[in-house]
């Protein structure tokens, strides 16, 4: 079969409109709303000529193909690429890119390494943290993403993890690079796949047992080893995805947080008032923004949805930041709104795959916007937000702020 964009290229299903449009493009990535709003009034199927695939965005059509892993795979890749057709860039995530029943032990031994009793114990670490780097970035002219949505969870993540000498610039463009890997073989994904080799070989060395301290999340993966849940190998391959995963989602999340509270200062003074917001506004930060804004599945045998015929391979594009600002489901969805009920948002994904990692994140977030409402009466902006292309994740490259102090009294 001949490929394209390494799966098998479809014919429009019956009913499906075609649309020319670039949903790994520089305006659908860094300026996507109005490319979600053109995506959700195709209808719930539209057919991506220059990638012969389907792409949906609206909530109940998006959070059906997540749920159903039977119809709708992970194995064959969470991209553009087929890996039943087509060889993947790395040995394929154990617990990303699988089906149940596998799928079922990996996920168990992470949601075990990284449930709420393991959070909990972070806790004060992270808002000592936070504390102490807000309070040292407090009324000076800061550039956001990098002073602060990348400095918390690289001085808080790996460090969880067990990782000895972390590499903060490692770890977050090894992130960008698992992310972009998801799109096409465009100049994003190329550009950054350059660097793998400066790179992989230094993540893979983080995963051995060796090199992780003992008392960390590592060392737990590697103890469910030892209890015979998974093999050794298993383990490092866990370890793996933590550090694919876990860095570069939750330095967006908290960089989308500081811009939508930059940019909504009526939510950012119910902040203020109510530090106890710091964990519904992180939330709507991710329903509102959507740090991972897309990832696709394949239908794996002939189906339908919504009364569209849906042929095996089918790579579908799901567009969770559109899902997830449908005013179809959500009450003036366009609203920055920290007081709505997010509750059913995507932007953590559905089904069996949803993030693993989701206590972790949100505990980071929240220990963040906690230290900000509890420091910062006011949150300034200085200059434009730039947006940083990237084929799966919508992410700011720079966000220049003053972070204005609360009064001494
Ligand atoms: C990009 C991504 C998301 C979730 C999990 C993984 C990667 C993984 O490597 O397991």
């Amino acid at each position: 079969m001949d490929l394209f964009h390494g799966h098998k290229p479809i014919a429009p299903p019956d009913g499906v409109p075609e649309w020319d449009v670039d949903p790994y493009g520089d305006a659908a990535l860094t300026d996507p709303v109005p490319f979600f709003d053109t995506l959700r009034g195709l209808g719930p199927f539209a057919y991506l000529t220059r990638y012969k695939m389907l792409i949906c965005g609206r909530y109940n059509e998006t959070r059906e193909v997540f749920q159903d892993h039977e119809r709708f795979v992970s194995s064959r890749g969470v991209g553009v690429s087929d890996f039943a057709l087509e060889e993947p860039w790395r040995p394929p995530s154990i617990v990303l890119e699988v089906d149940p029943p596998y799928h079922n032990k990996t996920r168990r031994v992470l949601m075990r390494t990284l449930s709420p009793k393991v959070v909990a114990d972070l806790r004060d670490p992270f808002a000592r943290n936070a504390d102490a780097l807000v309070e040292r970035l407090l009324d000076r002219e800061i550039e956001a993403v990098s002073d602060l949505a990348e400095a918390f969870p690289t001085s808080v993540f790996p460090k969880a993890v067990g990782i000895r000498e972390p590499d903060s610039r490692k770890l977050i463009d090894y992130g960008a690079m698992v992310f972009n890997a998801i799109g096409p073989d465009n100049d994003l994904r190329r550009r950054i796949m350059a660097r793998a080799p400066d790179i992989v070989p230094w993540i893979n060395e983080q995963c051995l047992r060796e090199n992780l301290t003992d008392d960390g999340i590592g060392a737990a993966i590697y103890a469910a080893a030892d209890q015979g849940d998974i093999s050794p190998e298993e383990a490092g391959m866990l370890v793996r995805s933590l550090l694919s995963a876990g860095v570069d989602t939750t330095v967006t999340g908290i960089g989308n947080a500081l811009w939508c509270l930059a940019t909504h200062p009526d939510q950012y003074d119910l902040l203020r008032a109510d530090p106890s917001l710091a964990l519904a506004a992180f939330e709507e930060t991710l329903r509102f923004t959507s740090p991972v804004q897309a990832f696709c599945r394949t239908a794996g045998a002939d189906t339908e949805v919504s009364g569209i015929s849906i042929e095996e391979g089918t790579k579908i594009l799901c567009v969770l930041g559109a899902a997830n600002l449908d005013p179809e489901h959500w009450p003036d969805a366009g609203r920055f709104d920290i007081t709505r009920k997010t509750s059913g948002h995507l932007a953590l994904g559905a089904g069996p795959h949803n993030c693993v990692g989701q206590n972790i994140a949100r505990a980071e977030g929240q220990a963040v916007l906690r230290a900000l409402a509890e420091r910062v009466s006011r949150i300034e902006l200085t200059g434009d937000a730039v947006w940083r292309p990237n084929n799966a994740i919508h992410a700011l490259d720079r966000l220049p702020l003053r972070l204005v102090s609360e009064p001494a009294n």
